[in-house]
């Protein structure tokens, strides 16, 4: 066997180990449910190796979905200990016990891609979804669309990017004195100087209890809710899943009403998050219309989203000169920069991922090198959560499912 052969079975081997029948679990311990983007690209990983099962995680995932079309971040099938907060806390009523917020939409992309790789085999299944996804991407673009055509968040775990500087001036303007007492569980797991502070749990405790007065009613969550940022990230993938759901409904013969309305309108958002000062893609805080100062991994995935920006590829070339594993999730020079706390300096490799799929796509001549970064730091660090930036030292939980996937279905 090569060494990638060995690389890949350990892949496998992850994937099927964190297999809870039907759903994939990020890791074993810190996170034992079904998460909304980490099934999306673990699927990609899983269908390298079994496309039925890979088409079975995104319909898992879709079966959560609420009346309102929104897919939640968290599907809890079945009870487990040690993760805060759990179905009691949250008090939702959907399908299936769950969070109440949602993740960013790669699952839209995932379905296309993984129907790619057999049209015929895949075509019934993903006839089916059809409906789910669209009612997914209309929930979007009704409840989480910027006046200026971004897609914004209502809580830092939407985002998928919990702690970033992104939303730090945001997060100032807010009092969580009323929150209520709780015990985190995910510093048992993990060294919490890897983790988010206790100043942002607050936070994201006090925004959960907001979401939960309204009864996870989006009329009511909108009008009640101070805390909304146009994201990049989301407003990237938002756009991408439009994109592929489009050309999946012309390809099988679904309505595509509104969908090219949808994708001029977020065209448009994506160009109100560029922020000259910084000259990337950033954070724009919706009541102060301030941005966030931040070149995070998010400012990357325009080209996912099929946008080009000569100033974003400067960018990329400078984040290839400046640390050994990028892309980092937040920009090594930035003032926030730690090398250690998620998702405010380490290198993840989902996300690397889906900006390298972007790469690729618009033919970006940094993508193979991108690429070999990855690969070397995967093959011979492991499929850990996530990587310090500058010498590849790997944190937070190990075995993790997507970024085993992230081996599979593109480092490799
Ligand atoms: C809250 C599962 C999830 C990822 C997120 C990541 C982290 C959860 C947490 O883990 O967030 O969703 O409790 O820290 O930030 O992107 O989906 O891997």
């Amino acid at each position: 066997m090569t060494t990638t052969d060995v690389v890949t079975q350990r892949a496998i081997d992850v994937l099927k180990a964190n297999d809870r029948g039907g759903y994939t679990i990020p890791t074993d311990g810190l996170y034992p449910y079904q998460w909304n983007w980490d099934s999306a690209i673990s699927a990609l990983g899983i269908a390298e190796f079994d496309l039925e099962r890979a088409w079975q995680e995104i319909e898992t995932l879709m079966s959560g979905q609420w009346a309102s079309g929104m897919v939640p971040q968290i599907l809890f099938h079945n009870p487990a200990t040690g993760y805060f907060p759990g179905p009691e806390t949250w008090r939702c009523d959907g399908p299936v016990p769950s969070s109440g917020i949602s993740q960013p939409p790669v699952a839209v992309t995932a379905a296309r891609l993984i129907w790619e790789k057999n049209p015929a085999q895949g075509r019934d299944r993903l006839n089916a979804l059809v409906p789910k996804l669209r009612a997914w991407i209309d929930w979007y673009m009704a409840w989480r669309l910027d006046d200026q055509g971004a897609i914004f968040t209502v809580h830092p775990w939407e985002s998928g990017r919990d702690n970033a500087p992104d939303w730090d001036k945001a997060m100032a303007r807010i009092d969580t004195s009323g929150v209520e007492s709780y015990t985190r569980q995910d510093t048992k797991h993990v060294n919490s100087a890897h983790r988010p502070t206790q100043k942002d749990y607050d936070l994201y405790v006090w925004l959960l209890q907001i979401g939960r007065s309204a009864q996870w009613d989006d009329a009511e969550i909108a009008r009640i809710n101070p805390f909304r940022v146009s994201d990049p990230l989301m407003t990237f993938i938002t756009l991408r899943a439009v994109r592929d759901f489009l050309h999946i409904s012309n390809e099988l013969g679904h309505d595509t009403t509104s969908l090219n309305q949808y994708i001029e309108t977020l065209e448009q958002g994506v160009q109100t998050l560029w922020n000259p000062d910084i000259s990337a893609f950033d954070s724009r805080d919706t009541s102060s219309g301030e941005f966030s100062g931040s070149i995070s991994c998010g400012s990357y995935l325009c080209w996912y989203a099929g946008v080009d920006h000569p100033g974003m590829r400067a960018q990329l070339q400078n984040a290839l000169a400046v640390s050994k594993y990028p892309i980092a999730s937040y920009n090594l020079n930035g003032e926030a920069f730690d090398p250690h706390r998620y998702w405010r300096g380490p290198t993840w490799p989902c996300m690397n991922l889906l900006i390298g799929l972007g790469l690729a796509e618009r033919n970006v001549p940094e993508e193979p090198e991108l690429r070999a970064r990855i690969r070397e730091l995967l093959a011979t660090q492991g499929f850990s959560e996530y990587f310090n930036p500058i010498d590849g030292d790997p944190a937070g939980g190990k075995s993790f499912s997507w970024t085993a996937a992230t081996w599979l279905y593109w480092a490799r």
